[in-house]
Protein backbone atom coordinates (compact mmCIF):
# COMPACT_ATOMS: atom_id res chain seq x y z
CA UNK A 1 0.00 0.00 0.00
CA UNK A 2 2.69 2.43 0.78
CA UNK A 3 5.09 2.13 -2.14
CA UNK A 4 1.40 2.58 -3.88
CA UNK A 5 1.07 5.71 -2.55
CA UNK A 6 5.18 6.55 -3.29
CA UNK A 7 4.38 5.91 -6.90
CA UNK A 8 1.33 7.95 -7.09
CA UNK A 9 3.31 10.36 -5.65
CA UNK A 10 6.25 11.03 -8.38
CA UNK A 11 3.48 10.23 -11.05
CA UNK A 12 4.04 13.77 -12.58
CA UNK A 13 0.54 15.70 -11.50
CA UNK A 14 -1.43 16.91 -14.65
CA UNK A 15 0.57 18.64 -16.66
CA UNK A 16 -0.78 21.71 -18.37
CA UNK A 17 -0.39 20.23 -22.23
CA UNK A 18 1.29 16.58 -22.86
CA UNK A 19 4.94 17.34 -23.63
CA UNK A 20 6.25 15.86 -26.80
CA UNK A 21 8.78 12.72 -26.57
CA UNK A 22 11.43 14.93 -27.96
CA UNK A 23 11.08 17.75 -25.69
CA UNK A 24 13.97 18.02 -22.91
CA UNK A 25 12.46 18.95 -19.56
CA UNK A 26 14.31 22.34 -18.94
CA UNK A 27 12.70 22.20 -15.44
CA UNK A 28 14.02 18.76 -14.55
CA UNK A 29 16.52 19.32 -11.67
CA UNK A 30 18.61 16.50 -12.55
CA UNK A 31 18.88 17.15 -16.44
CA UNK A 32 20.29 20.70 -15.03
CA UNK A 33 22.75 19.48 -12.91
CA UNK A 34 24.23 16.60 -14.06
CA UNK A 35 25.48 16.48 -17.67
CA UNK A 36 24.75 13.61 -19.50
CA UNK A 37 27.23 10.35 -19.71
CA UNK A 38 29.70 10.46 -22.24
CA UNK A 39 32.60 8.47 -23.03
CA UNK A 40 35.02 8.28 -26.24
CA UNK A 41 33.41 4.87 -26.93
CA UNK A 42 29.72 6.37 -26.98
CA UNK A 43 28.41 7.53 -30.22
CA UNK A 44 25.92 9.92 -28.89
CA UNK A 45 25.75 11.44 -24.70
CA UNK A 46 23.66 9.70 -23.05
CA UNK A 47 21.13 11.80 -21.00
CA UNK A 48 20.80 11.52 -16.92
CA UNK A 49 17.52 10.21 -16.25
CA UNK A 50 14.82 12.64 -15.31
CA UNK A 51 14.69 12.93 -11.49
CA UNK A 52 11.43 12.06 -10.76
CA UNK A 53 12.41 8.51 -12.62
CA UNK A 54 15.60 8.29 -11.05
CA UNK A 55 13.92 9.13 -7.16
CA UNK A 56 11.20 6.49 -8.12
CA UNK A 57 13.84 4.06 -9.30
CA UNK A 58 16.42 4.37 -6.31
CA UNK A 59 14.13 4.54 -3.21
CA UNK A 60 10.53 2.90 -4.27
CA UNK A 61 12.14 -0.83 -5.12
CA UNK A 62 11.03 -3.34 -5.36
CA UNK A 63 7.40 -2.25 -6.16
CA UNK A 64 6.15 -5.67 -5.34
CA UNK A 65 8.17 -8.47 -3.47
CA UNK A 66 9.42 -11.35 -5.78
CA UNK A 67 8.13 -15.16 -5.62
CA UNK A 68 10.19 -18.08 -5.99
CA UNK A 69 9.14 -20.63 -9.02
CA UNK A 70 11.11 -23.51 -8.23
CA UNK A 71 8.40 -26.20 -9.07
CA UNK A 72 9.78 -27.82 -12.23
CA UNK A 73 13.18 -29.55 -12.08
CA UNK A 74 15.94 -27.25 -12.19
CA UNK A 75 13.96 -24.10 -12.51
CA UNK A 76 15.04 -21.47 -10.04
CA UNK A 77 13.58 -17.87 -10.90
CA UNK A 78 12.18 -15.22 -8.79
CA UNK A 79 9.65 -13.01 -10.45
CA UNK A 80 8.92 -9.46 -9.78
CA UNK A 81 5.20 -8.62 -11.06
CA UNK A 82 5.91 -5.59 -11.10
CA UNK A 83 9.52 -4.73 -9.74
CA UNK A 84 8.90 -1.16 -11.11
CA UNK A 85 5.35 0.41 -10.75
CA UNK A 86 4.19 0.65 -13.86
CA UNK A 87 3.24 4.01 -14.61
CA UNK A 88 7.56 4.56 -13.95
CA UNK A 89 8.47 1.45 -16.16
CA UNK A 90 6.43 3.45 -18.97
CA UNK A 91 8.04 6.50 -18.54
CA UNK A 92 11.60 4.69 -18.65
CA UNK A 93 10.69 2.75 -21.64
CA UNK A 94 10.24 5.96 -23.43
CA UNK A 95 13.53 7.48 -22.61
CA UNK A 96 15.78 4.52 -22.94
CA UNK A 97 14.10 4.25 -26.20
CA UNK A 98 15.07 7.32 -26.81
CA UNK A 99 17.99 8.46 -25.40
CA UNK A 100 19.90 4.57 -26.59
CA UNK A 101 22.40 4.22 -29.65
CA UNK A 102 20.69 1.08 -30.91
CA UNK A 103 21.82 -1.56 -33.44
CA UNK A 104 20.75 -4.23 -36.20
CA UNK A 105 23.29 -6.64 -36.25
CA UNK A 106 23.97 -8.76 -39.06
CA UNK A 107 26.43 -11.87 -38.47
CA UNK A 108 27.42 -15.28 -39.94
CA UNK A 109 26.80 -17.93 -37.96
CA UNK A 110 28.88 -20.99 -39.22
CA UNK A 111 28.22 -24.92 -38.84
CA UNK A 112 30.79 -27.08 -40.02
CA UNK A 113 31.34 -25.93 -43.72
CA UNK A 114 28.00 -24.24 -43.96
CA UNK A 115 27.76 -20.21 -43.12
CA UNK A 116 24.20 -18.92 -42.70
CA UNK A 117 23.79 -15.00 -42.63
CA UNK A 118 21.70 -13.98 -39.59
CA UNK A 119 19.69 -10.57 -38.87
CA UNK A 120 19.19 -10.19 -35.53
CA UNK A 121 15.38 -9.91 -35.42
CA UNK A 122 15.18 -6.99 -32.83
CA UNK A 123 17.41 -3.75 -31.92
CA UNK A 124 20.30 -4.45 -29.39
CA UNK A 125 22.85 -2.44 -27.70
CA UNK A 126 25.39 -3.46 -24.68
CA UNK A 127 27.20 -1.57 -22.07
CA UNK A 128 29.68 -3.16 -19.51
CA UNK A 129 32.75 -5.01 -19.27
CA UNK A 130 33.91 -8.82 -18.12
CA UNK A 131 35.64 -8.76 -14.13
CA UNK A 132 39.12 -8.87 -15.50
CA UNK A 133 38.78 -5.26 -15.99
CA UNK A 134 37.08 -2.03 -14.88
CA UNK A 135 36.30 1.45 -15.62
CA UNK A 136 38.85 3.94 -13.41
CA UNK A 137 37.90 7.87 -13.79
CA UNK A 138 36.31 6.56 -17.63
CA UNK A 139 39.65 4.29 -18.52
CA UNK A 140 39.56 0.29 -18.85
CA UNK A 141 42.41 -0.92 -16.38
CA UNK A 142 43.08 -4.12 -15.86
CA UNK A 143 41.16 -5.43 -12.20
CA UNK A 144 44.04 -6.48 -10.54
CA UNK A 145 47.09 -4.22 -11.08
CA UNK A 146 45.22 -0.98 -12.41
CA UNK A 147 47.33 -0.63 -14.74
CA UNK A 148 45.83 0.67 -18.32
CA UNK A 149 44.16 -2.06 -20.06
CA UNK A 150 46.35 -3.00 -23.52
CA UNK A 151 44.87 -2.08 -26.78
CA UNK A 152 45.06 -5.83 -28.03
CA UNK A 153 42.83 -7.29 -25.29
CA UNK A 154 39.83 -6.66 -26.80
CA UNK A 155 38.49 -7.10 -29.96
CA UNK A 156 35.97 -4.22 -29.32
CA UNK A 157 35.63 -1.27 -27.09
CA UNK A 158 34.01 -2.30 -24.05
CA UNK A 159 31.45 0.59 -23.21
CA UNK A 160 30.94 1.50 -19.61
CA UNK A 161 27.08 1.56 -17.90
CA UNK A 162 25.94 4.75 -18.14
CA UNK A 163 24.09 6.50 -15.25
CA UNK A 164 20.33 6.15 -16.42
CA UNK A 165 21.56 1.96 -16.45
CA UNK A 166 23.61 2.40 -13.24
CA UNK A 167 21.08 3.72 -11.35
CA UNK A 168 18.84 0.21 -12.04
CA UNK A 169 21.59 -1.90 -11.74
CA UNK A 170 22.64 -1.13 -8.33
CA UNK A 171 19.03 -1.45 -7.31
CA UNK A 172 18.43 -4.98 -9.33
CA UNK A 173 21.49 -6.70 -7.82
CA UNK A 174 20.25 -5.74 -3.87
CA UNK A 175 17.14 -7.92 -4.61
CA UNK A 176 18.78 -10.30 -7.09
CA UNK A 177 19.11 -13.02 -4.55
CA UNK A 178 22.81 -13.36 -3.73
CA UNK A 179 24.64 -11.79 -7.17
CA UNK A 180 27.72 -9.60 -6.61
CA UNK A 181 28.31 -7.35 -9.17
CA UNK A 182 26.41 -7.60 -12.39
CA UNK A 183 29.28 -6.01 -15.26
CA UNK A 184 26.86 -6.44 -18.28
CA UNK A 185 23.54 -4.86 -19.09
CA UNK A 186 22.14 -5.75 -22.75
CA UNK A 187 19.48 -4.08 -23.68
CA UNK A 188 16.89 -5.24 -26.38
CA UNK A 189 14.10 -3.19 -28.07
CA UNK A 190 11.74 -5.09 -29.68
CA UNK A 191 9.71 -2.95 -32.24
CA UNK A 192 6.53 -5.55 -32.23
CA UNK A 193 5.56 -8.75 -32.75
CA UNK A 194 7.55 -8.97 -35.60
CA UNK A 195 11.11 -9.15 -33.48
CA UNK A 196 11.73 -11.40 -31.43
CA UNK A 197 14.47 -13.80 -29.82
CA UNK A 198 14.73 -17.85 -29.98
CA UNK A 199 14.90 -20.32 -28.05
CA UNK A 200 18.59 -20.11 -26.44
CA UNK A 201 20.12 -20.09 -22.77
CA UNK A 202 22.50 -18.16 -21.44
CA UNK A 203 24.66 -20.84 -20.62
CA UNK A 204 28.18 -19.62 -22.09
CA UNK A 205 30.86 -20.55 -20.15
CA UNK A 206 32.15 -16.64 -19.60
CA UNK A 207 29.42 -16.18 -17.08
CA UNK A 208 30.55 -19.22 -14.65
CA UNK A 209 28.66 -22.17 -13.86
CA UNK A 210 25.47 -20.70 -12.06
CA UNK A 211 24.75 -17.43 -13.84
CA UNK A 212 22.61 -15.00 -12.14
CA UNK A 213 20.97 -13.21 -15.14
CA UNK A 214 18.50 -10.53 -14.30
CA UNK A 215 15.36 -9.52 -17.01
CA UNK A 216 13.73 -6.87 -17.04
CA UNK A 217 10.90 -5.54 -19.25
CA UNK A 218 9.21 -2.34 -20.04
CA UNK A 219 6.48 -1.04 -22.57
CA UNK A 220 4.56 -3.42 -24.50
CA UNK A 221 3.24 -7.27 -22.87
CA UNK A 222 4.90 -10.01 -24.59
CA UNK A 223 4.85 -13.77 -23.83
CA UNK A 224 7.83 -15.12 -22.70
CA UNK A 225 8.46 -18.98 -23.24
CA UNK A 226 10.42 -21.35 -20.99
CA UNK A 227 10.71 -25.36 -21.88
CA UNK A 228 13.54 -27.94 -20.44
CA UNK A 229 16.36 -28.87 -22.72
CA UNK A 230 15.84 -32.45 -24.16
CA UNK A 231 17.65 -35.03 -21.40
CA UNK A 232 19.37 -37.87 -22.59
CA UNK A 233 18.08 -40.99 -21.14
CA UNK A 234 19.46 -45.12 -21.34
CA UNK A 235 16.98 -47.08 -23.15
CA UNK A 236 16.29 -50.84 -22.48
CA UNK A 237 18.77 -53.14 -21.86
CA UNK A 238 21.09 -52.50 -24.51
CA UNK A 239 21.19 -48.49 -23.42
CA UNK A 240 20.74 -47.10 -26.68
CA UNK A 241 20.40 -43.26 -26.14
CA UNK A 242 17.47 -41.23 -27.08
CA UNK A 243 16.03 -37.75 -25.66
CA UNK A 244 12.93 -36.97 -23.42
CA UNK A 245 11.38 -33.89 -22.35
CA UNK A 246 11.51 -32.79 -18.52
CA UNK A 247 9.14 -30.53 -17.40
CA UNK A 248 6.07 -28.44 -18.72
CA UNK A 249 6.71 -25.65 -21.11
CA UNK A 250 6.40 -22.36 -19.61
CA UNK A 251 4.60 -19.15 -20.33
CA UNK A 252 4.21 -15.85 -18.56
CA UNK A 253 3.06 -13.03 -19.70
CA UNK A 254 5.64 -10.08 -19.03
CA UNK A 255 4.46 -6.49 -18.00
CA UNK A 256 5.95 -3.15 -18.30
CA UNK A 257 8.05 -2.98 -15.29
CA UNK A 258 8.24 -6.83 -14.55
CA UNK A 259 11.32 -8.90 -13.63
CA UNK A 260 12.46 -12.38 -13.75
CA UNK A 261 15.75 -13.27 -12.12
CA UNK A 262 17.14 -16.45 -13.39
CA UNK A 263 19.33 -18.18 -11.62
CA UNK A 264 20.59 -21.62 -10.24
CA UNK A 265 20.72 -24.42 -12.62
CA UNK A 266 18.33 -22.67 -14.59
CA UNK A 267 20.24 -21.77 -17.63
CA UNK A 268 22.52 -25.35 -18.14
CA UNK A 269 18.71 -26.69 -18.16
CA UNK A 270 16.41 -24.17 -19.49
CA UNK A 271 15.86 -22.46 -22.98
CA UNK A 272 13.76 -19.17 -22.95
CA UNK A 273 12.29 -16.90 -26.17
CA UNK A 274 9.96 -14.15 -27.05
CA UNK A 275 8.39 -15.41 -29.55
CA UNK A 276 7.27 -13.36 -32.87
CA UNK A 277 3.40 -11.96 -32.17
CA UNK A 278 1.80 -11.62 -35.39
CA UNK A 279 -0.23 -8.17 -35.33
CA UNK A 280 1.34 -6.91 -32.25
CA UNK A 281 2.49 -3.52 -33.19
CA UNK A 282 3.66 -1.94 -28.93
CA UNK A 283 6.99 -1.63 -28.90
CA UNK A 284 8.96 -3.24 -25.66
CA UNK A 285 12.30 -2.85 -24.05
CA UNK A 286 14.35 -5.88 -22.43
CA UNK A 287 16.84 -5.37 -20.07
CA UNK A 288 19.14 -7.58 -19.03
CA UNK A 289 22.49 -7.86 -16.00
CA UNK A 290 25.10 -10.31 -16.15
CA UNK A 291 28.24 -11.21 -15.00
CA UNK A 292 30.97 -11.88 -17.35
CA UNK A 293 34.05 -13.32 -16.14
CA UNK A 294 36.68 -13.18 -18.92
CA UNK A 295 37.54 -11.54 -22.02
CA UNK A 296 35.32 -13.71 -24.04
CA UNK A 297 31.97 -12.45 -23.13
CA UNK A 298 33.17 -9.05 -23.56
CA UNK A 299 34.18 -9.59 -27.62
CA UNK A 300 30.73 -11.87 -27.53
CA UNK A 301 28.52 -9.25 -26.11
CA UNK A 302 29.95 -6.14 -28.21
CA UNK A 303 30.15 -8.55 -31.51
CA UNK A 304 26.31 -9.48 -31.47
CA UNK A 305 24.91 -6.77 -29.83
CA UNK A 306 26.65 -3.90 -31.40
CA UNK A 307 28.62 -5.47 -34.40
CA UNK A 308 30.20 -3.38 -37.43
CA UNK A 309 27.19 -1.69 -39.27
CA UNK A 310 25.12 1.61 -38.37
CA UNK A 311 23.42 3.33 -35.36
CA UNK A 312 20.19 3.62 -35.08
CA UNK A 313 17.64 6.05 -32.83
CA UNK A 314 14.15 6.36 -32.27
CA UNK A 315 12.88 8.94 -34.38
CA UNK A 316 9.44 10.63 -32.42
CA UNK A 317 8.00 11.41 -35.96
CA UNK A 318 8.39 8.65 -37.88
CA UNK A 319 8.38 6.51 -34.60
CA UNK A 320 10.41 4.39 -35.69
CA UNK A 321 14.52 3.18 -35.25
CA UNK A 322 16.05 5.65 -38.06
CA UNK A 323 19.80 4.80 -39.32
CA UNK A 324 22.04 7.84 -38.05
CA UNK A 325 24.71 8.75 -40.07
O1 LIG B 1 13.40 -10.04 -24.10
C1 LIG B 1 13.46 -10.90 -23.22
O2 LIG B 1 12.67 -10.94 -22.28
C2 LIG B 1 14.51 -11.99 -23.27
C3 LIG B 1 15.86 -11.51 -23.69
C4 LIG B 1 16.88 -12.61 -23.72
O3 LIG B 1 16.55 -13.76 -23.60
C5 LIG B 1 18.30 -12.30 -23.90
O4 LIG B 1 18.66 -11.14 -24.12
O5 LIG B 1 19.11 -13.27 -23.81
Amino acid sequence: MAKRTLDSFFKPSSPKRPKLETETDSTDANAEAKPPSQHPSYPIPIPQLPSHIEVSLEHGLPFKEGHEINNQPHLDLLHFQPYIPRATANEFFKFLRRELPFYRVRYTARRGNISTEINTPRWTTVFGIDETSVFTNGKAVDARTGSPVSPTKYQCTPRPIPDCLEVLRKQVEAHAGGEKGYNFCLVNYYAGGDDSISFHSDDERFLGSRPNIASLSLGGERDFLMKHKPVPVEIGADAKAGATAVGRQIKMSLGSGDMIIMRGETQSNWLHSIPKRKGNTQGRINITFRRAIVPAGTNNYYHYNVGGGGMYRWDEIRREMVETK
